[in-house]
């Protein structure tokens, strides 16, 4: 791919969120997403993280609230850095649980989406998300930097071998 239009070593995002991937019994959890950035679109249940907050705190209370979820051992496995034309620029924390509390429940923000690992409906969900989320499946950390004009996809580049601390 062409060389990248932004200078990622001064690149900060400027808003911070999340998302988590639940996976068990052969199916990941994701949502329809409802309202907020994405609305429409299927994803893994997440959203902004709060002042205060660490992205692992963030993870859990959106599960919670959008899903009525606890992840238990969540850990992190990717970043996504997103230039973006038309919001502010985005730092995404990827995390993956393999097990959780709860029972899976609609809520005003989200439906919930069993789906099984091998029909991942990206044709539904943001461009980018095919390009790493098998990552997540697999298991395999990795941080993915886009640009979006739009919400069309101009560049990306996703890089492996990095290490996450949980
Ligand atoms: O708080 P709100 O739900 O509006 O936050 C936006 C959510 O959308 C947050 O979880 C991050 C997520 N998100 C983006 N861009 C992309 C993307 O390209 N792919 C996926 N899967 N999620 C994204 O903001």
């Amino acid at each position: 791919m062409a060389d990248s239009p932004i200078d990622w070593t001064t690149w900060r995002g400027e808003m911070l969120a999340t998302l988590m991937f639940v996976v068990r019994g052969g199916q990941v959890l994701l949502i329809g997403k409802k309202r907020g950035l994405g609305a429409g679109k299927i994803n893994g249940p997440g959203g902004k993280i709060d002042p205060g907050e660490t992205a692992l705190e963030a993870v859990v209370r959106e599960c919670q609230e959008e899903l009525h979820i606890t992840p238990l051992a969540p850990r992190k496995l990717g970043e996504l850095w997103f230039s973006m034309s038309t919001c502010p620029d985005i730092l995404c924390h990827v995390f993956r649980a393999d097990d959780f509390t709860g029972t899976p429940t609609e809520t005003d923000e989200a439906t919930p989406l069993w789906t099984p690992l091998d029909a991942i409906p990206y044709d539904r969900m943001w461009a980018d998300d095919r390009e790493w989320l098998p990552l997540v499946l697999d298991n395999t950390p990795f941080r993915g930097r886009f640009v979006f004009e739009d919400e069309t996809m101009r560049w990306h580049a996703i890089e492996t071998g990095v290490a996450y601390e949980c």
